[in-house]
């Protein structure tokens, strides 16, 4: 793949959530920082502590930094580790959805609120009730109602394994994953009207063999979910992608409704540079991309990354590729 250039170079990004909003092309990505702490599987490296909003008129074209949005020292509940945000929008306000450690040093989700896309958020005072784990995605469809749901999780140091059985078991976190069967799967509940809380119980985010028809099994590592969750809608269709973590792929999968199940599609990027894989898909101006990051930027420190955009298309049996690049 031909070597993208970031986005911006003057501060880390990554876990880039793309969004369309009033023609403009808004990004809220994590605003990794330098840190002592050394790489380990439980991620503590990353150890951010705020966002920038960033904006774009057109994508190639000059990038505002809106500058910080949302910072821990605001939110009451947070001990530390600002990860992967997303954002969205409903009855005129804009929300952003956040995971981070609570004081206990559990993941949660939390929401703030604004007038603008850029922000400022003002954050809720507690995480959304019944919240847990990562990497939190939201998705507003375009029924009547304007139904809107997130989609969170991720195992490892996203915790998603000590919620197995709905409470938090500390005793877990050192398992990492599912040790047997199918995978742990992603989350999902619908939000309520305002936005700010879960309307319904948390379920699971099955995605099925396409050929068996039975859940992605945990040892599958090239397959199943690991985090950062996403969904799309393309003609008609719900397009849950995800990266699978220790493999390093972005995959997806399709269904017929937004709560799945959905079924195992295929890649749509090849590792990168870094550890980590994260992204976004949206519409802009009549063209899809896939918003990314990888570590290029820092010469390859897996928590100093860097956001790219990449075109992406779709065959006609809906199916994802990587746009080819132009010759320059
Ligand atoms: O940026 C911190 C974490 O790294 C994210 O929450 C994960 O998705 C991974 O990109």
């Amino acid at each position: 793949m031909a070597d993208k250039a970031p986005i911006v170079t003057h501060v880390f990004t990554a876990d880039p959530s793309a969004h369309v909003f009033n023609g403009k092309l808004y990004v809220y990505p994590s605003h990794d920082r330098e840190t002592d702490i050394e790489d380990n599987d439980n991620g503590d490296q990353y150890d951010m502590n705020d966002y920038h909003v960033f904006s774009m008129e057109q994508v190639g074209g000059p990038v505002t930094d809106h500058g910080v949005a949302l910072k821990q020292q605001d939110i009451p509940w947070v001990s530390k580790q600002l990860w992967a945000p997303d954002a969205a929008s409903k009855n005129g306000k804009y929300y952003l959805y956040f995971p981070a450690r609570d004081k206990d040093g559990i993941f949660r989700v939390g929401v703030a609120v604004g007038d603008k896309p850029e922000g400022p958020f003002k954050p809720e005072p507690e995480p959304i009730k019944g919240s847990f784990s990562i990497d939190p995605a939201s998705f507003v469809d375009d029924d009547a109602e304007a139904s809107a749901y997130l989609y969170f999780g991720g195992i490892w140091g996203g915790q998603l394994q000590c919620w197995k059985e709905g409470t938090f078991k500390r005793e877990d976190y050192t398992t990492m994953e599912a040790q047997s069967g199918p995978a742990l799967c992603a989350k999902v509940a619908k939000l309520s009207d305002d936005m700010t809380s879960f309307a319904t119980e948390v379920q699971d985010v099955l995605i099925l063999d396409e050929e068996t028809g039975a859940p992605i099994p945990c040892s599958d590592h090239d397959r199943r979910f690991f985090e950062a969750a996403w969904m799309h809608k393309y003609q008609g269709k719900y397009y849950f992608s995800y990266s699978t973590g220790d493999t390093h792929f972005l995959c997806y999968a399709i269904g017929d409704s937004p709560l799945g199940p959905f079924t195992y599609a295929g890649r749509i990027l090849e590792p990168v540079i870094g550890w980590t894989t994260h992204h976004s898909i949206a519409e802009f101006k009549g063209k899809w991309y896939l918003f990314y990051h990888d570590a290029s930027l820092s010469k390859g420190v897996n928590h100093l990354r860097c956001v790219k955009i990449r075109e992406i298309v779709y065959d006609e049996q809906g199916k994802i590729k990587l746009a080819e690049e132009q010759p320059k």
